[in-house]
């Protein structure tokens, strides 16, 4: 640290400089990103609380009952008005309030056996933190010929140990969606703990037309369902940081509270402490603006979007999609590159995609920043890269 302080333009030059190496959203160069450039509307909101601390919530009470109400919201949209959560971080900290929750549930009827929490292949990697950070031992579930949690497999596998059970609405890699009215019929038939991660697709789901509702059930009209992570930084469009989780029955978040005496407020059932109420405001502001409507007409675009590019690439020689994703995710691979090498020749046009893992393909997630021209001109270099592959 500096002895003496620099003037203020000159550290805002400085800073001027760093902000030039970041990436822009409204580039369109950004295609393997789930998050997208925050609405101005909630910016404007998050600017406004941004001094909030949720962590002592009795000194910021309008902040307090926008959460209050922001869960509301989330749980009407998902079929459970009366639910219980927090606005988080992201989803790694809803996944982790989650497994945490089941893990006291579990414990508390079966005290000293190795909690065995079982979860597809296709889980996102914040299931190895929370597996690693509770000492929980990891049961994976292959996936079917639909890149979904094969459902047949899972009955098998539970054991008097299974505290939990994790399926997915939206897989990081490929945006598929399991099928989770079957998988919550099997956690109510074995009374085990189902954590439901839709932090992608518990904002598009909802919203998506035509959608077959037989298929993507995803929410607490499951009856098995405990909980669920649905973020809003994702297609909620509010800014980073902004996950968020939803309890079922109060008791579950009540697992997580801890007592703060010396606070405003007596308890927390956070893992965070000092936590940002301007994500809660944003998302509360979102909310509000967009309503059901508004956010359809934004999914729906996503949607389209996603349909014209994969139809675009089906019909490319050499290039083969891998599967026709149910949001707004695109995977390929191609006859005349390597993924990898793939990769870093887009890389050269400015191109930022992303490699999946299983299957190992190029992996485009079409958010909204990223628009129809920009997608033309990213086939364009596509094209240009196969003559000469
Ligand atoms: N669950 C699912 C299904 C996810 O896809 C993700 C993140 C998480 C949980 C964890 O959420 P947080 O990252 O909010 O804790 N999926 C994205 C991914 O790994 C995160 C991301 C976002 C990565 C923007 C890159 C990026 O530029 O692809």
């Amino acid at each position: 640290m500096l002895n003496r302080g620099k003037k203020k333009e000159e550290v805002f030059e400085l800073l001027s400089e760093y902000k030039e190496m970041d990436l822009d959203y409204s580039s369109g160069k950004i295609l393997g990103s789930m998050c997208t450039k925050p609405d101005p509307i909630g910016l404007e909101a998050y600017k406004m609380f941004i001094e909030t601390n949720l962590g002592d919530s009795g000194l910021f009470q309008g902040t307090a009952l926008m959460e209050q109400e922001v869960i509301k919201s989330l749980g009407e949209l998902l079929h459970l008005p009366n639910a219980y959560g927090h606005i988080v971080t992201g989803g790694t900290e809803a996944n982790i309030m989650a497994i945490s929750a089941a893990k006291y549930i579990f414990n508390s009827k079966k005290s000293d056996a190795v909690p065995e929490i079982i979860l597809p292949v296709s889980a996102h990697f914040s299931f190895k933190k929370i597996i690693s950070m509770l000492s929980l031992k990891p049961v994976y579930v292959p996936l079917d010929e639909n890149y979904k949690m094969d459902v047949s497999k899972i009955e098998e596998l539970i054991t008097e140990h299974t505290m939990a059970i994790v399926a997915i609405a939206g897989t990081t890699e490929l945006g598929m969606v399991d099928n989770i009215e079957e998988i919550s019929e099997i956690a109510l038939r074995n009374d085990i703990y189902l954590h439901v991660d839709a932090a992608l697709g518990g904002f598009i789901i909802p919203f998506l037309e035509n959608k077959n509702n037989d298929n993507l059930n995803f929410d607490f009209t499951c009856e098995g369902v405990s909980s669920i992570t649905i973020d809003p930084h994702k297609m909620g469009l509010a800014p980073v940081p902004a996950g968020g989780i939803l309890f079922r029955h109060k008791c579950y978040l009540e697992k997580l509270a801890v007592k703060t005496p010396y606070l405003t407020r007596p308890k927390q059932t956070t893992i965070v402490g000092t936590r940002t109420g301007a994500a809660t405001a944003a998302t509360w502001t979102l909310l509000n603006y967009y309503g059901k409507e508004g956010y359809k007409k934004i999914v729906n675009e996503a949607m389209e979007l996603t349909d014209y590019t994969y139809n675009k690439l089906l019909d490319m020689e050499h290039i083969h999609p891998t599967c026709k994703s149910e949001l707004n995710l695109i995977s390929f691979t191609s006859d005349n590159y390597d993924v990898d090498v793939l990769k870093s020749e887009l890389l050269k046009y400015g191109w930022r995609v992303s490699v999946s893992e299983n299957p190992h393909a190029i992996r485009l997630v079409l958010m909204p920043h990223v628009k129809k021209e920009h997608i033309d001109n990213f086939l364009k270099n596509l094209e240009e890269l196969l003559k000469r592959g």
